[in-house]
């Protein structure tokens, strides 16, 4: 059994990867892709594998164009009944300058001594965050239960958070075990629900139940646990109908604001490859290929 919450008549396992702690579907019928974590005996907290079969499950769904939308949540429950969307850094696997390689660590494990050394204690969940904040597909945390540290802050950069009213929690245990997400999950955090609030999730360690969450504005909805999994695929269903390229740019829009010279970059890029469509464009292109002037007369200078 995948989740308790999973479908099988409604998702198909993608076969192209072998992974240990993530389990990867498509929809049968909605143009979308279910991520889970699969660790729910240490609720679902990741390790340097999990990180890296997450970041290549990420970057397969990103590349698909028959793919609009993307569901990260956790598998379970676990044989105690706890669920979890994610705990954050698995602290048995950290070391002393971070989240390092273990020997008995094969699904990361890399051949090469100098590269396994150099990959030591990166902090790669912030390639993921990265990943999810740039990929042009909303992507939407369904959250099943503790959502904790660094997965907090997943849950935080992700579009669109679906809680469970019955078992979500939202908790940030990061300064209780000396680490600190300083760039998305706390500043775009303050964004989210201000800057008091923010400090007292980080400062206070408090726990929020899912209801508590959406009141603040870090969760969308909460609702009944057992409708967790339908209702994001009707989420799914319902972005995925809508054009793609009007769905790329608002997402990016709606970063461009807080992501400095890099939003301006990634919205810009995406003007220049609409751009790039026109006759206009083709003629710029053309007249350099043909070795003459270009004639641009034709396109108007539109106000
Ligand atoms: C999740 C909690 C609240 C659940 O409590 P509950 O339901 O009472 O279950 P437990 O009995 O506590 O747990 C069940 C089993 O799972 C193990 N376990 C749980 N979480 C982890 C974990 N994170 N790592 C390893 N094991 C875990 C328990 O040990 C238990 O195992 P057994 O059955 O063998 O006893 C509760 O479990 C809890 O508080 N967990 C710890 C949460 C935590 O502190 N996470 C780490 C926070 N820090 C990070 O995530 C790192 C941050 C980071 O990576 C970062 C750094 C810089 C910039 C960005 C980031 C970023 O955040 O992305």
């Amino acid at each position: 059994m995948v989740s308790a919450l999973f479908d099988p008549d409604r998702w198909k396992a993608v076969d192209d990867f072998a992974f240990d702690d993530i389990t990867y579907h498509r929809g049968s019928d909605v143009p979308a892709v279910r991520i889970a974590f699969d660790r729910p005996e240490v609720r679902n907290a990741f390790r340097p594998g999990t990180v890296d079969e997450l970041y290549t499950a990420l970057d397969h769904a990103r590349k698909q164009a028959d793919i609009g939308c993307v569901l990260l949540t956790g598998n379970g429950p676990a044989e105690d009944g706890g669920w979890a969307f994610c705990s954050g850094g698995d602290q048995s696997v950290r070391g002393g300058s971070g989240y390092e390689y273990r020997d008995d660590d094969e699904a990361s494990a890399d051949d090469d001594p100098a590269v396994k050394q150099a990959r030591a204690g990166r902090l790669h969940i912030l390639e993921v965050q990265r990943l999810i904040r740039t990929m042009p597909k909303p992507v939407v945390a369904v959250v099943p239960g503790w959502a904790v540290g660094g997965g907090h802050s997943l849950h935080v950069i992700c579009d669109l958070t679906l809680a469970s009213d019955e078992h979500a929690n939202f908790l940030q245990t990061d300064p209780d075990v000396a680490s600190f997400d300083g760039g998305f999950g706390s500043a775009y955090l303050a964004k989210q629900i201000g800057q008091k609030k923010a400090r007292e999730v980080f400062f206070r360690g408090k726990t929020y139940s899912a209801a508590e969450a959406a009141d603040m504005g870090m969760v969308n909805e909460a609702i009944p646990h057992d409708e967790l999994e339908d209702v994001a695929l009707e989420w799914a269903e319902e972005m995925t109908a809508k054009s793609p390229t009007a769905m790329r740019m608002l997402k990016f829009a709606f970063n461009a604001t807080d992501d400095g010279m890099m939003g301006q970059q990634v919205f810009a890029g995406e003007a220049t490859r609409l751009a790039y469509m026109t006759d206009e464009a083709k003629e710029g292109r053309d007249a350099f290929l043909e070795d003459r002037e270009p004639d641009f007369d034709d396109f108007p200078w539109h106000y």
